[in-house]
């Protein structure tokens, strides 16, 4: 075998950036949980989950994945909080090398097409995952869906996936890369996100209250870190827990403090998954009225940088 054939044979080295896009609800944190195969984003039945972009890395043998999840495009800028998270989905598109745009099996909505019009129709690089394929129960279903979303816009792939069966993800994973330029690791293997154990942790416990809380509590749930020490053996974490108003405050909190207790005991399992030690949370709750229009507040949180 001369060197020539050698290297034709070897595929060469891809990386590369993947905004992952769509309305809010779609389960984009999901499919990209389930590309990286690490959990680098929380995720709920209740749409605005995600309120930052978050980078969720995922390297094989050739190619090395960043995508870059993204909150659930928003149709009404209500505050500060909303249009920081429209302003970073917007901001998540430039310099990327692909795009895929979520949608549900069930179809296009209104809301979809919204996000479809932040894209250049010139733009060669974007995919359409047609999510929660599982839903639908009849997969010729999907046929005249791919057809119509071509109308839509030319979308370079279509993509029927199930992120949460793990359906399809390897086709989903192939078709990413053909857009990815060659090009050398920008993370060490053993990298799977851009954000730090303190934030994940902050996002998991508001994870913990969005899930347990379901729609008792509107959206003003916010996670603060106070004291995080940490030992080879235990990591002690102080959290907070802010809301919006005082009578929220009774809800997070439950009855003789069982919903709270709940709240820290699912998040503490997660956490102490995620550093692989023992892990001693505590979690207080604390009203701050409007937080999510107050800068200051905003900024302390980590949101919309
Ligand atoms: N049946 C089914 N449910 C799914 C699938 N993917 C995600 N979900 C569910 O859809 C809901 C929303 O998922 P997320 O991943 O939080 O959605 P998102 O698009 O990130 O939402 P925002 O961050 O709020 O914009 C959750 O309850 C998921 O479990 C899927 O393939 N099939
Ligand atoms: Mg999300």
């Amino acid at each position: 075998m001369t060197e020539n054939t050698v290297t034709e044979e070897t595929k060469e080295f891809r990386s590369g950036y993947v905004a992952v896009i769509g309305r809010p609800n779609v389960g984009k944190s999901t499919l990209i949980n389930a590309l990286v195969g690490e959990k680098v984003s929380i995720t709920s039945k209740k749409p605005q989950t995600t309120r930052d972009r978050i980078m969720g890395v995922l390297t094989t043998d050739d190619t090395q994945y960043i995508f870059v999840d993204t909150p659930g495009f928003q149709t009404k800028h209500s505050s500060e909080l909303l249009s920081r998270m429209n302003q970073s989905v917007k901001s998540s598109l430039a310099d990327v090398d692909a795009v895929v745009l979520v949608i549900e099996a069930t179809g296009w909505r209104p809301e979809d097409l919204t996000v479809l019009s932040l894209l250049s129709k010139e733009a060669k690089n974007v995919i359409l995952a047609i999510n929660k394929t599982d839903e639908v129960k009849e997969s010729e279903a999907m046929l005249p869906l791919i057809t119509e979303s071509m109308q839509k816009f030319p979308f370079a792939e279509v993509v029927p996936v199930s992120a949460e069966k793990g359906r399809q993800l390897k086709v989903l994973l192939q078709v990413i890369r053909k857009f990815l330029p060659e090009g050398d690791k920008l993370f060490e293997d053993d990298i799977y996100t851009d954000k730090s154990p303190r934030f994940l942790a902050a996002e998991i416990i508001r994870e913990k209250a969005f899930r347990l809380l379901g729609d008792e509590l509107p959206y003003g749930v916010a996670v603060m870190i106070d004291k995080w020490e940490e030992t080879d053996k235990l990591a002690r974490i102080f959290a907070t827990l802010i809301v919006n108003r005082e009578s929220h405050k009774g809800i997070v909190i439950g009855e003789k403090g069982a919903k709270l207790r709940e709240i820290s005991r699912l998040a503490r399992e997660d956490i102490e998954e995620m550093l692989g030690k023992k892990v001693y949370l505590e979690v207080w709750v604390r009203v701050r009225k409007g937080w999510g229009d107050d800068a200051g507040v905003l900024k302390s949180l980590g949101y919309g940088q």
